[in-house]
């Protein structure tokens, strides 16, 4: 049996569970001016300050949570007590937690989705702090004036959260383990995953950007694991890795055409939309573009026309090796996902 390098996995984190605990606010402070020459000086005790907040905010530079892997309770400050002579106490220091974009924060004592961190620098106080207690200056009155009262602070708000990854791309790969997915990646972005001839090289999504520097637009790519048939009973790596795709606008399902290991391309096209279904039902209501990749092989063109009637569908025929029809295929990446965004602001 191939043992799959499953140490690297590990190294992308994308999901956690965290407890998150705002600071506690300060207590108000009982005090009175004591001072000579000036009797019955009157009540000086200050406001204690409010707790600090845990706040998320989302970071394009932050590509995982694999900050948040070891430890896992954060607490912000508590605010100061207040002190005499009107001293209110200092507001307690805010934790702010980097996320990465795309991240999804789920309470785990109702089990719902609170908030997505989507724009770079967005910010969500998750634990609000505690307020501040009142000093016994606020309980003066015509018929109290020497007030020994005054309110404690209140406590930070706190829970457990689990923060879940799932990455933010225009287009998403989907292919059999070997089908090239990486090797395209490689043409036509900067990104570099690592590409070989062994099944399940790529163990975590990479993100590429596609560069059309001649209209002034990009598109991100990313480039997952392999899927296979079963993945949905947890064959291969499973199929969890499938959140990284949710929210891309368009799926790029690219097939091996030149059926290496005695493969149907047919067969593996079906297999992939089964496993795609397994996971979402609605994957299969998303854009989707296929292409037959390998046509350098002298097996594709064959087995291009077999798969043309069995699926009627249109494919794009390319070859990472040679080149051959990637130009073309940027171009309908491009013409798709505009197409789409077209769509999405017109039934807005
Ligand atoms: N002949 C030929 N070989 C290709 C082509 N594209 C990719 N390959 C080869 O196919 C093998 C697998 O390529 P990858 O890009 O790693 O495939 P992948 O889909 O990313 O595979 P996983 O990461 O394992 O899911 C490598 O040996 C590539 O050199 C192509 O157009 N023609
Ligand atoms: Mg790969």
């Amino acid at each position: 049996m191939i043992q799959y390098p499953l140490h690297l996995a590990a190294m992308f984190v994308d999901e956690v569970d965290v407890t998150l605990i705002a600071g506690k606010g300060g207590d108000g402070c009982v005090s009175f001016r004591r001072e000579k020459f000036i009797p019955h000086g009157g009540p000086n005790g200050g406001d204690g300050g409010n707790g600090g907040h845990v706040i998320l905010c989302s970071d394009e530079n932050v590509g995982d949570l694999s900050a948040y892997r070891y430890a896992h309770t954060y607490k912000a400050k508590n605010g100061e007590p207040g002190r005499g002579s009107d001293q209110n106490g200092k507001t307690g220091q805010s934790r702010v937690l980097k996320v990465p974009m795309g991240t999804v924060v789920i309470d785990k004592s109702t089990g719902k989705r609170i908030k997505e961190l989507l724009e770079h620098e967005e910010e969500f106080i998750i634990c609000k702090g505690g307020s501040g207690g009142w000093g016994n200056t606020h309980f003066k009155s015509s018929v109290n004036q020497t007030p020994k009262r005054s309110n404690p602070g209140t406590e930070g708000e706190s829970g457990e959260f689990e923060l879940v990854l799932k990455i933010i791309a225009d287009i998403g790969l989907v292919g059999f383990p070997n089908a090239g997915k990486s090797s395209l990646t490689n043409e036509i972005t900067r990104a570099h995953p690592v590409v070989a001839d062994y099944p399940f090289t790529t163990l975590n999504p990479n993100i590429g950007v596609i560069d059309y520097s001649d209209d002034y637009k990009c598109l991100l790519l990313a480039d997952i694991p392999g899927l296979i048939q079963g993945a949905s009973e947890n064959r291969g790596l499973g199929h969890r890795f499938l959140r990284h795709i949710e929210r891309c606008k368009l799926l790029c399902i690219i097939i091996d055409m030149a059926g290496t290991d005695g493969r149907d391309p047919a067969d593996d096209y079906t297999a992939l939309l089964t496993e795609l279904e397994n996971y979402d039902p609605g994957f299969l209501d998303k854009p989707r573009l296929v292409v037959a990749n390998k046509m350098d092989e002298e097996a594709a063109s064959g087995n291009l026309d077999a798969f043309k009637k069995a699926h009627p569908v249109r494919v794009s025929p390319i070859s990472c090796l040679s080149n051959e029809g990637i130009p073309e295929l940027l171009e309908r990446f491009l013409l798709k996902v505009s197409g789409i965004q077209k769509e999405e602001q017109g039934t807005q």
